[in-house]
C-alpha cells in the first residue's frame, strides 16, 4: 500500500430524489446541478468510497426522471474514480426498489442495502483496494423499521413499545459489532451507517415533521466502540453527535423545505491513514437555487421584485430563482398570481405562489384557508384541533404523543 496516499471516503445522505416542493414543484433540476458538482468533487478529491446513508428517494414510487438521474449519477461517480459506493435505505425509500438492481450493481462495486434481512451478514460489506486487499469494512445499516426490531405485544403501552424499539436498535448495532471483531486487528477503518434520530442532535429549525417522523431513538454512546466512524442520515442539518467527531450527520444535499433554505448544506469528506481518521471536512454544497420570500403591500412587493430581478440577472444568469409572495393588504386582487408572473417575465424568476397575510384574511375565503392548511405539518393541524377542543396541557401532550405514534405507524406502512 502506498503510504503517501490517504484513503478518502465521502459521506452524504438524504438526497430525496423526486421530491416536489410543496408537493407540487419538481426539484429535479437542482438535483442535476448538485450531482454535477458532486461528480467533480469526487474526481478532484480522488474519493475512493462513497457512502449514502438513506433517503435516496423521497417517495417509495419515485418518478422516472428521478430514477434515471440516480442511475446516471452512480455511473458518473464510478467514472469519476470512485471505487466503491455503499447505499442504504431510509424511511422514505422502498427497499425492494433500491434492492432490485443489486446483483448487477454489486459487480460494479455498488452495494445496496435497502432493508434488514434475516441474515445480519448481508449488512457486512468488505471493500478491497486495487491490489485486492481489504481496505475498509462497512456495516451498512439501513433504516430500521419496527417490524425489524420487535414483535408487537397486544396491550403494550406506547412507552413500552418505544423502549423495545430503542433496545432493538442498540442490539442491532451490538450484534454487528460482534461481526467486526475479526477485522478489529487489521489496520483498516470499520464504519457503520444509520438512518435514525440520534439523541443530542438537532433538526433544522423547521425540518418538516414528515422528514423526522420518529422521536430520538439512540445516543452517541450506544454505538459500539469498535466502529471508527458512524455515517448517519435522517436529519438534514450537518453535525456531529454527542460531541463525538466520528459520529456525524452529513445533512441533505439541497434544502428540503422552506426553513432549510437558510442552512448551509454540505457533504463530509473523511481522510484515513489505515485505521486512523486523519481529517474530517465539511465541503459546502453550492446553493444553486435561491428561494426568496417577499412580503409587503402590492407596491412594495412590486419594487422588491424588480430589485431582486436585476440582482439575479447579474449574479445567477439563466438560473431561475423561486419566489414566494405574501401580500399584506386588505384588498384581495383577483389576478395577483398572473400579475406578478407577468412582471417577473424579464427576470430569471419563477413565482411559486402568491398569498395574502393571515391577519388580513377573511375567514370565509376557502381558497386561502386551504393554502394555510398546506403550510402546516399534520401534527400542527392536530394540535390546533386539540386547542379548539379546550384540552388541558397534560391531555394535549398525551393526545399529541398518540397522534405522532399513529402517524409514524402510517408512514411506515406506506413505505
Ligand atoms: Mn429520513
Amino acid at each position: 500500500m502506498n503510504i503517501n496516499k490517504l484513503m478518502k471516503i465521502l459521506h452524504t445522505a438524504d438526497w430525496h430524489l423526486g421530491q416536489k416542493y410543496r408537493q407540487q414543484i419538481d426539484r429535479i433540476e437542482e438535483h442535476r446541478w448538485v450531482f454535477d458538482w458532486l461528480k467533480d468533487i469526487i474526481a478532484k478529491e480522488k474519493v475512493d468510497i462513497l457512502l449514502v446513508a438513506g433517503d435516496i428517494f423521497d417517495t417509495t414510487n419515485p418518478p422516472n426522471n428521478a430514477r434515471q438521474l440516480y442511475y446516471d449519477f452512480l455511473m458518473d461517480a464510478k467514472e469519476a474514480g470512485c471505487r466503491h459506493i455503499v447505499i442504504t435505505g431510509g424511511n422514505h425509500d422502498s427497499p425492494s426498489m433500491l434492492n432490485a438492481p443489486n446483483e448487477l450493481t454489486r459487480r460494479l462495486g455498488i452495494h445496496v442495502v435497502g432493508c434488514v434481512t434475516s441474515d445480519l451478514a448481508d449488512e457486512v460489506i468488505e471493500l478491497k483496494n486495487e491490489a485486492d486487499e481489504l481496505e475498509a469494512v462497512i456495516a451498512a445499516v439501513p433504516f430500521l423499521r419496527d417490524r425489524d426490531l420487535k414483535s408487537a405485544t397486544p396491550g403494550e403501552s406506547g412507552e413500552e413499545r418505544i423502549d423495545k424499539i430503542k433496545a432493538g436498535i442498540r442490539k442491532h448495532y451490538a450484534d454487528l459489532a460482534e461481526y467486526m471483531i475479526p477485522y478489529g486487528k487489521m489496520d483498516i477503518p470499520l464504519i457503520t451507517t444509520g438512518h435514525l434520530y440520534a439523541r443530542g442532535a438537532t433538526a433544522s429549525a423547521s425540518q418538516n415533521n414528515i422528514y423526522i417522523g420518529d422521536m430520538e431513538n439512540i445516543a452517541a454512546d450506544d454505538f459500539p466502540e469498535i466502529f471508527d466512524y458512524v455515517a448517519l442520515g435522517h436529519l438534514h442539518k450537518p453535525q456531529m453527535v454527542g460531541k463525538q467527531r466520528h459520529i456525524r450527520y452529513s445533512g441533505s444535499l439541497i434544502p428540503m423545505s422552506l426553513g432549510e433554505w437558510k442552512d448551509q448544506k454540505s457533504v463530509t469528506l473523511l481522510e484515513w491513514e489505515g485505521k486512523e481518521l486523519k481529517g474530517i471536512s465539511e465541503i459546502t454544497v453550492p446553493l444553486y437555487r435561491r428561494l426568496v420570500s417577499l412580503s409587503g403591500n402590492e407596491k412594495e412587493v412590486e419594487e422588491q421584485l424588480h430589485q431582486i430581478g436585476k440582482e439575479l440577472l447579474e449574479t445567477e444568469g439563466e438560473r431561475q430563482a423561486w419566489i414566494e409572495i405574501n401580500i399584506q393588504s386588505e384588498e384581495t386582487q383577483v389576478n395577483a398570481f398572473q400579475f406578478y408572473r407577468t412582471l417577473a417575465r424579464e427576470y430569471p424568476i419563477r413565482i411559486l405562489r402568491v398569498s395574502y397575510d393571515r391577519q388580513y384574511r377573511t375567514l370565509d375565503d376557502l381558497t386561502q384557508a386551504y393554502e394555510q392548511l398546506e403550510d402546516l405539518a399534520p401534527a400542527e393541524v392536530f394540535l390546533k384541533r386539540c386547542e379548539s377542543q379546550g384540552l388541558s396541557d397534560k391531555d394535549k401532550k398525551k393526545a399529541e404523543k398518540s397522534f405522532q405514534e399513529l402517524l409514524n405507524w402510517m408512514q411506515e406502512k406506506e413505505s
